[in-house]
């Protein structure tokens, strides 16, 4: 492995728990075999582009504090490749097997779209000798359609057709740039998809667009044979009011309606499902639900603050809770962990992008265990199935079985009288998920 733009940080080895080296994993023993494969395999974790290697620590009040030593020179084409040669460095040492990205992020935009393609050539070219090297993987890619100005009102949903002309052009490229790549997945997040207010916008006429647009790439992709899987990232607003891809269930909705569902799962992020009102694993349990689980963005958001923080998540009941559900759906096939996360504003050492994935990699890996052990111990399992047990026999099964009607079920409640109340039993459960959080 070459070292050069993180020359005082070693790669990250696996300690174990009783270490006290912060740059060491904890419960993330990547060559560790459980079931027949690897941690490595089992967890998937993807490093983001974005915030990793393109986040400054800009916020609306003031600008980036974090600088790179590479972030330096007047030809951006020559900076990108450097900016991209420190990031497959640290995918090494933080034991990552795969990145993500979105075309801006990666290859600066020219001044036409002919240039934006060619630097995105230059730049895929240049990754696709870092991926060949080092054997890191592209778990997706993805198209930003929300930070030039032009995608201001949106790229699939935008009122102007000349727009949607542009956005479809770049979404064909970086489908191509993903294919190239051989990227497991692509990604569609509507961040500027939605609208502002209803005074200018023809809602339903946006939302029949957006889906043109999705099934113009589920046809492209047939053309350039991308076998890999579709995915949309729901997320309810920020930057725009109020987005179309509201949550999973609302995306459902919206593939269903649209005859998309074949083609689309989910990408699932943390702090998206909060700001919609939803915890993690209930948007993981709704996709679970249809069938569409697809991947996850792994990060948190802050209680006490209402918009998209995107922090490392170290949080180990909220991330079992979530690899319960995951599991129990049979894990994320093509999908993986993206650390779609960014350090804080003052953390401005190298070192802390370690701590960082360090500790978001560790919670994961310590999540997957316990979940493992929970679902194998089957207590929680027996719990709910218990509680249900009234519909396995008798009238409850017929019910199910689609058997009787609301005549049959009066005649029931006449002869059966007032139901007994039966306990939900959550503070029991709440202790007894302690005991494997804290033993
Ligand atoms: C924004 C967000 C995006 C998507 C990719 O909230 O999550 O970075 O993951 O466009
Ligand atoms: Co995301």
């Amino acid at each position: 492995m070459k070292t050069r733009h993180f020359a005082g940080i070693p790669a990250i080895p696996f300690e174990g728990p009783g270490t006290d080296n912060p740059l060491a994993f904890r419960h993330y023993n990547s060559a560790e075999v459980i079931d027949g494969k690897t941690m490595k395999a089992h967890m998937r974790f993807g490093i983001a582009y974005w915030h990793s290697f393109r986040g400054t620590g800009a916020d609306p009040f003031g600008p980036g504090t974090i600088t790179r030593p590479w972030e330096k020179g007047k030809n951006e084409l020559a900076v990108a490749k450097t900016r991209m040669d420190a990031a497959f460095e640290f995918f090494q040492k933080i034991d990552a097997p795969y990145w993500c990205w979105h075309d801006r992020d990666i290859a600066p935009e020219g001044k036409t779209l002919k240039q934006s393609h060619k630097n995105l050539d230059a730049i895929v070219k240049h990754a696709k000798a870092h991926q060949k090297e080092t054997g890191i993987k592209l778990l997706w890619g993805t198209a930003n359609l929300f930070s030039n100005p032009r995608y201001m009102c949106g790229g699939a949903t935008n009122p102007d057709s000349h727009v949607f002309a542009y956005a479809a052009a770049q979404v064909k490229k970086a489908m191509e740039a993903t294919v190239e790549l051989g990227g497991e997945n692509y990604v569609f997040w509507g961040g500027r998809e939605g609208y502002e207010t209803l005074l200018n916008t023809d809602m339903k006429r946006e939302q029949d667009h957006l889906a043109r647009f999705l099934h113009m790439a589920v046809d492209y992709a047939k053309e350039i044979g991308f076998t890999g899987q579709f995915l949309i990232e729901p997320k309810p607003k920020e930057p725009t009011k109020h987005q179309y891809d509201f949550d999973v269930a609302s995306g459902v909705a919206f593939l269903r309606t649209y005859k998309l569902d074949k083609h689309f799962k989910f990408n699932i992020e943390t702090n998206h499902a909060t700001l919609a009102g939803h915890t993690f694993n209930h948007e993981i349990e709704v996709a679970a639900a249809h069938k569409m689980l697809g991947s996850i963005d792994a990060n948190s958001g802050d209680m006490l603050l209402g918009w998209d923080t995107d922090q490392f998540n170290t949080d180990v009941k909220e991330l079992t809770l979530a690899m319960v559900s995951i599991l129990r759906a049979g894990g994320l096939g093509s999908g993986g962990f993206n650390f779609d996360a960014k350090l804080r504003r003052p953390s401005t050492d190298p070192k802390d992008l370690f701590y960082a994935h360090i500790g978001g990699m560790d919670a994961y890996a310590l999540a997957f265990k316990l979940a493992r052990q929970l679902l194998a111990d089957g207590k929680f399992t027996d719990h709910v199935k218990n509680r249900y047990s009234s519909f396995d026999t008798g009238f409850g099964k017929e019910v199910e079985k689609k058997k009787i009607g609301f005549k049959d079920l009066e005649a029931i409640a006449f002869k059966l009288g007032e139901p007994k109340l039966k306990s939900g039993h959550q503070e029991y459960l709440e202790n007894l998920l302690n005991t494997y959080l804290h033993g």
